[in-house]
């Protein structure tokens, strides 16, 4: 039963009255402490209890603060499938609840037994190598469609790093191998695409790093995109920048994966996601990166020349930086030699040796600053429960309260004048988010023209906001470090802020105006009303319904 195609609290709880299943398996990934916790009191409150198993991002998050509330819970804390079939043996007597692979728990669960609590335990995690086919499961996929939904599979689990804000616990380790199930998966789910003609093709294969390692990396990304484009499908994913550009590699390693971008474009590629993150590296060593800034620009400059459509994500602010960094996020992003025209005419080699020299930069560089690349500007760290940085913030002894709805920290910048400008950063991301949004969900549904009309637009709240974060650093020039005058700051900051949005409803009316006659007509009356309630807002709130993940 998926909450997010329409089933409530009370249609589960009705279910679970009517069926009383042994077992009850709960997914909870960010945003959805609130609703889990209602659910697993009314579970728990049972005359009768289920034996209950949680997993998804949030649970491996909250796993200490779920074990505490609910000692008899179950928290499976890595890739599902080998947990669930080990509960089954456990439920069945064949195992012990601590052979159980991947699992959370405060002592013995199922009520025949002493309860240990306080006192978590921990099972042995199954390495994801151990599991490399995975099976979606089909049948909400059609009610996901008909919700104008995407469909999504895993090609491979895991990373190839281990970056420090980043918690890894239940993701693990790098694995993939081509997957032997993919043809019939695909066979699977291109019958329900075929009751639903109006849905794009387009699979986002939601893995953490697409490509990975080994030395049969380029062979598995391409043989997974055949099969994929195959089976008549275009894609989307996500993988890291030292995929493109690594300066432990020679140049005939950069040429084959020259290449291998180009094929996977032949191969149905669409657009690939690379969290950059930043382009100073002293910040990227912060994050464990294990990338630096002159990189992060060589593989930007080579994925645009490449023709590769790209979303980049990058963190503005972190609660550990200096002002100087920030000074030189700002330039990085402002930077007009990085995003290249793309050079379908050139070898690879040509590309590859190019992005190096200046003067080929300079003859073909799109003169666009890298930030209007960036899917979501002004963005600011987030503290996740148990990620290495959490702890650096901790031990920096600015930690404050923990959040389980998103599994994080509140934390205090190091630099209180940062600090004020990533609140007031996200006070503006919230006030435009909705418009930004629905510029996006349109640029998804549009072709051609119409769609480069609508990026254009995009384009100008990029241009606001990255003024923004100039108008922060140049106030942030005027307060010392030592004085902490907060409200002062605070009303300079929200004096341009006001200044700039003025500006920016402005320019907004123009383009908007210029824009909805050159839309389909129902496409114009979803911007003009969205449009409409942006230009009449007043104010500066958090929502909390920023989406930087760009996914
Ligand atoms: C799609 C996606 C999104 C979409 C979600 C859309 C949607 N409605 O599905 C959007 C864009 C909204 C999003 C946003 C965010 N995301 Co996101 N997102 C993803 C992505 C790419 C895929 C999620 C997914 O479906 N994964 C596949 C499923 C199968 O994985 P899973 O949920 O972890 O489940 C596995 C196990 O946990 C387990 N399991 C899960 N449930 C259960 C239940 C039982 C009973 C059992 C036994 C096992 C089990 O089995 C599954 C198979 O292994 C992942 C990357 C990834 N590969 O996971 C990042 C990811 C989950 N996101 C991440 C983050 C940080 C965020 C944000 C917090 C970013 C931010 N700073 O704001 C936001 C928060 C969203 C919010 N609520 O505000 C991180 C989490 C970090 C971590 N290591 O835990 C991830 C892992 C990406 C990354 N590596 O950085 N995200
Ligand atoms: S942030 Fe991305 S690159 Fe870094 S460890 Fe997580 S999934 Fe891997």
């Amino acid at each position: 039963m998926d909450m997010q195609l329409g089933v409530s609290l009370p249609d589960i709880e009705d279910a679970v009255n009517a069926w009383r299943p042994d077992i009850v398996g709960v997914s909870a990934t960010f945003g959805q402490h609130d609703i889990m916790v209602r659910l697993l009191d009314h579970l728990f409150g049972l005359p009768e209890a289920p034996m209950v198993l949680a997993g998804g991002s949030l649970t491996a998050r909250n796993e200490q603060l779920l074990l505490d509330r609910y000692p008899r819970l179950l928290v499976a804390r890595s890739a599902g499938e080998p947990t669930m079939q080990d509960v089954l043996g456990y439920w069945h007597s064949d195992l012990a609840l601590t052979q159980v692979r991947g699992l959370g728990h405060a002592g013995t669960v199922r009520g025949d037994g002493v309860l240990r609590i306080g006192r978590h335990q921990r099972t042995a995690t199954v390495p994801n190598r151990l599991q490399t086919d995975t099976l979606p499961e089909l049948d909400l996929l059609g009610a996901t469609f008909t919700r104008r939904g995407v469909a999504q599979l895993e090609t491979s689990r895991g990373c190839t790093n281990y970056c420090s804000f980043c918690p890894r616990g239940h993701k693990g380790q790098w694995s993939g191998a081509v997957p032997q199930a993919l043809p019939s998966i695909l066979a699977a789910m291109r019958e329900v695409f075929d009751r639903h003609p109006d849905i794009s093709r387009t699979l986002y294969l939601v893995d953490e790093e697409f490509i990975g390692r080994g030395d049969d990396a380029v062979a598995r990304a391409l043989a997974v995109a055949d099969t994929v484009h195959g089976a008549g499908f275009r894609w989307e994913s996500s993988c890291r920048v030292d995929q493109v550009v690594d300066p432990a590699r020679d140049p005939a390693w950069h040429v084959q994966r020259g290449e291998m971008w180009r094929g996977l474009l032949e191969r149905g590629l669409r657009r690939m996601l690379f969290g950059v993150e930043s382009g100073v590296t002293s910040i990227l060593d912060r994050f464990t990166k294990e990338t630096t800034g002159e990189q992060n620009a060589l593989a930007i400059r080579t994925l645009s020349a490449l023709g590769v459509p790209t979303r980049f994500t990058y963190i503005t602010f972190d609660h550990l930086m200096s002002v100087d960094e920030l000074r030189a996020t700002h330039a990085f992003q402002g930077r007009t030699d990085l995003l290249l025209r793309p050079l379908p005419d050139l070898s690879v080699e040509e590309i590859v040796d190019g992005v190096h020299d200046e003067r080929f930069v300079a003859t073909h560089a799109t003169g666009r600053p890298f930030h209007t690349a960036i899917s979501y500007l002004l963005v600011s760290m987030e503290c996740l429960i148990d990620a290495a940085y959490t702890k650096r913030v901790q031990a920096a002894g600015l930690a404050g309260a923990p959040r389980p709805a998103m599994g994080r920290i509140d934390a205090r910048f190091a630099d209180w004048r940062i600090g004020r400008s990533s609140h007031h950063a996200q006070l503006w991301i919230d006030r435009n988010f909705a418009l930004d949004y629905t510029f996006k969900s349109l640029e998804k549904i549009l072709d051609g023209p119409h769609r480069h009309a609508v990026r254009g637009a995009r384009v100008v709240l990029k241009d606001a906001a990255y003024t923004m974060l100039g108008h922060m650093l140049a106030l942030i020039d005027r307060y010392p470090l030592a004085d902490e005058r907060h409200d002062e700051f605070d009303a300079d900051l929200l004096a341009v802020m006001d200044v700039e949005i003025g500006r920016l409803r402005d320019q907004m009316a123009g383009t908007v105006q210029e824009l909805s006659p050159r839309l389909p007509v129902d496409v114009a009356r979803v911007l003009v009303a969205e449009h409409t309630r942006w230009a009449s807002a007043e104010g500066w709130r958090l929502i909390n319904s920023a989406d930087p993940c760009g996914t």
